[in-house]
Parts: C-alpha cells; sequence; structure tokens
C-alpha cells in the first residue's frame, strides 16, 4: 500500500479561494489574540467585593483580575525549581501533598515573569504594604492540598494582608474562625478560586481566622501565588513601585 506524500509546503490559494467568511475569520483573530495576549492584572481592581468575617477581619475578591493566566501557569510549572518539603502531621513527618517554590527580590533576582512584577506593583498601590515576596504553591491534580492553617506573618505584623492569586483548575478555597461562635458552631466559608482569580485576606484574618484548600475531585493543576510583606517595616524599593510614604 502507498502512503499519501506529506506535503513540504503551504498549498498555493488562487485569488479566489474563500477560507471563511467575514464574521468566522474575525472570530478566529480575537481568538489568537485572546491565546498570545500578554498575561496582565487589573491595576483597578475592577469587580472588588470587601466581604467583612467579623468585625476586624475582611476578604476581599476580585474574580478574573489576571488575564492570560493559563499562559501564566504554563510557563510557571515549566520555569520554576520545584521541590517538596517534610511537614509534621499527627506527629510524623510526611511530604507535603503539593509542590512549592519561592521567590523574593533578596538577591536581586526579577520575578520569573514580568507580569508578576505588575502584580506586586499594583498590590502594593491599592493596600499601600510593600509586598515583597511571592510563594508558589503548585496543586498537581485534586489529591494536592493544604490543610487547615494561620500564616506565620502573624508574628511579624500587627494585620498582615496577605493575597492569593489563583491560576489552572478552579479549587475551593475555605476560611473558618479559630474558635467556635457562641453557638459552638465553626462555620466555613468558602470561595472557588482559578482561572486568575485574586482573594486577598486582610484585617485580623491571619490571627482569628485559618484557611485551607482541601483534597477535590478534580483533575487538572492549580497554581497559587501568594503576595507577602515579610521584611517588617522596611520599604522594598523596586522599578514601579511607589516611594515609601512619609
Ligand atoms: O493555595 C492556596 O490557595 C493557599 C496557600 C496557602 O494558604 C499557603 O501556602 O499558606
Amino acid at each position: 500500500m502507498t502512503r499519501t506524500p506529506v506535503p513540504t509546503q503551504a498549498p498555493q490559494l488562487g485569488a479566489g479561494a474563500l477560507l471563511a467568511t467575514a464574521d468566522e475569520a474575525e472570530l478566529i483573530w480575537q481568538q489568537c489574540l485572546f491565546a498570545f495576549a500578554e498575561p496582565a492584572v487589573d491595576p483597578a481592581f475592577g469587580g472588588l467585593t470587601r466581604t467583612w468575617l467579623d468585625a476586624t477581619s475582611w476578604v476581599d475578591v476580585v474574580p478574573g483580575w489576571l488575564s492570560g493566566a493559563d499562559l501564566v501557569i504554563a510557563e510557571l510549572v515549566a520555569r520554576l525549581p520545584w521541590r517538596q518539603r517534610e511537614v509534621t502531621m499527627y506527629q510524623r513527618r510526611v511530604l507535603e501533598p503539593r509542590l512549592t517554590s519561592w521567590w523574593s527580590p533578596v538577591g536581586t533576582t526579577p520575578e520569573p515573569l514580568p507580569v508578576l512584577e505588575q502584580a506586586r506593583t499594583a498590590l502594593t498601590r491599592q493596600y499601600s504594604l510593600p509586598f515583597d515576596s511571592i510563594g508558589f504553591n503548585l496543586y498537581r491534580d485534586g489529591r494536592d492540598s493544604v490543610a487547615w492553617h494561620a500564616d506565620r506573618e502573624r508574628y511579624e505584623h500587627e494585620d498582615p494582608v496577605v493575597a492569593v492569586l489563583s491560576t489552572g483548575s478552579p479549587r475551593p478555597f475555605q476560611l473558618r474562625p479559630k474558635t467556635a461562635h457562641e453557638d459552638g458552631v465553626r462555620r466555613s466559608r468558602t470561595w472557588v478560586l482559578g482561572q486568575g482569580d485574586l482573594l486577598v485576606m486582610g484585617g485580623a484574618c491571619q490571627h482569628d481566622y485559618e484557611h485551607c484548600v482541601p483534597k477535590a475531585a478534580v483533575e487538572g493543576p492549580r497554581l497559587s501565588l501568594v503576595f507577602r510583606h515579610h521584611l517588617g517595616d522596611g520599604w522594598v524599593a523596586g522599578p514601579g513601585l511607589p516611594p515609601q510614604p512619609a
């Protein structure tokens, strides 16, 4: 049986050849633009909603804050040095069920992608805090997770602000009070985050609440980027960052 030879050149179209209608061509063009658009965050934080958990703790959510999130997760999964840490669970050392990586400007290494500097600058402006590190958490599939915890920045700052930017498959992100309400119940709240959604915890959230990403029946990966302001009261200077407030 003979095989049809594979053409080595694109077929030449005559002047009158019609590939698609004008509307179809426009749609294809828009899809191409969307697929290859530079990732970007919305500096105006359009669509932000603040939820007060109680009188002193709040959560801000901006759906789709990052556009081009699929490109960001693909690039970061390929470029970052991933590791699996050991953690203590029920008095045993076990491998953490997710991969992590870390970036901070100490050592002046630029962010792994330009859009991350854009995100850090936008968060710094919005919350008037020097966001100076990014923790990356890769949940390879629904079996990966992080257990209930509060972030350590509560030991450094009275009211740390922690911003979680999610890419990839949406996963539930849960928050619950550390102590039960008067009725004895610890009600948790859930936000489903992925695909460029931003969630920011502030006020007394790290003191009075804990959060987790439970295991879930999803197949795709989710990568969260956690922006923190670690360096105490030190104001981080950097291209695009506003000067230290007087
Ligand atoms: O991945 C997330 O959404 C949360 C990550 C987190 O809470 C942490 O790493 O401390």
